[in-house]
Formats: structure tokens, sequence, C-alpha cells
């Protein structure tokens, strides 16, 4: 059984700092659950833009306010605490924060690591163990 504390993350390579966010990420490919699971502070004042073409993502919101709009329809979904959401179908989003905003984030496949965001929001899909071992 795996156990972990936010606290033993924080300040370590499991910490990932991208500007907007910070990720905390509890489970990576190489924890063998087939999903990544992260705690992801969004900031306050934050607008991000976002295409998991590679991954399929569920953040569930814990703190904070804010909203995710879909670039394709417009559509606008007020985020607050106990509202989830699911990229089942790779939109392109933005993630707005009005306060900052505390996520917990699935990923799958799972990320390996240092992931972040490229120019155009993805994360790239690394399945090659070699990559994997040197992530970790
Ligand atoms: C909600 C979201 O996608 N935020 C960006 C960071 C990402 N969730 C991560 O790597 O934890």
């Amino acid at each position: 059984m795996i156990v972990k504390k936010l606290e033993d993350l924080i300040g370590t390579p499991a910490e990932v700092d991208d500007g907007n966010w910070v990720s905390r990420r509890f489970l990576l490919k190489q924890d063998g659950m087939g999903f990544s699971m992260h705690d992801t502070v969004i900031r306050e004042g934050t607008e991000t833009f976002i295409w998991y073409a590679n991954h399929l993502e569920a953040v569930y919101c814990i703190e904070g306010e804010g909203e995710v709009e879909l670039v394709e329809t417009g559509e606008k979904i007020p985020l607050s605490p106990g509202t989830l959401y699911a990229l089942n179908g790779n939109e392109k989003h933005y993630l707005r924060a009005r306060k900052t905003m505390r996520m917990v984030c699935v990923f799958n496949p799972p990320l390996t690591g240092r992931e972040v965001h490229d120019e155009n929001g993805i994360y790239p899909l690394i399945e090659d163990d070699e990559e994997t071992r040197a992530a970790s």
C-alpha cells in the first residue's frame, strides 16, 4: 500500500510550479495505479488555456471559486467546492480562478512527473519506460 502526506511532497520534485498553478503530485505512472492524482492550487486571478490532447482529466474543486470555459461552445461552468468536471472529450478550455482554487486532479494515462503545459496547453504523452525512469 502507498501512503503519502501533502507535507512530504512540498519542496520536492513532486511539487511542480507552472506559474498560474502549482501541482503536488501524489500518484504518478511509476506508482503503478494506472492513473495519476494531484492536489493542485490554481492561483487567484489567473487564466490558463489548457488542451489535454493526450490525456483524460477529472478535476474536483475542493476550495475557492472560478470557472472553466469550453473553447468550442463558449459554455462557462462555474467552479466552487463540490463541483467536478471531467474532460472526457479532450476539450480545449480556459481555466480561471476568481479566488485561489484547490483541485484534486486525476489523469489517465498517468503523468510521469515533471510535466508542465507546452505552448499549446498540452502535456506530452510519455510512454517510453526509459523516459519514465528519467523523469522520476
Ligand atoms: C485543473 C488543471 O488542469 N490544472 C493544471 C495543472 C494540472 N491539473 C496538474 O498537472 O496537476
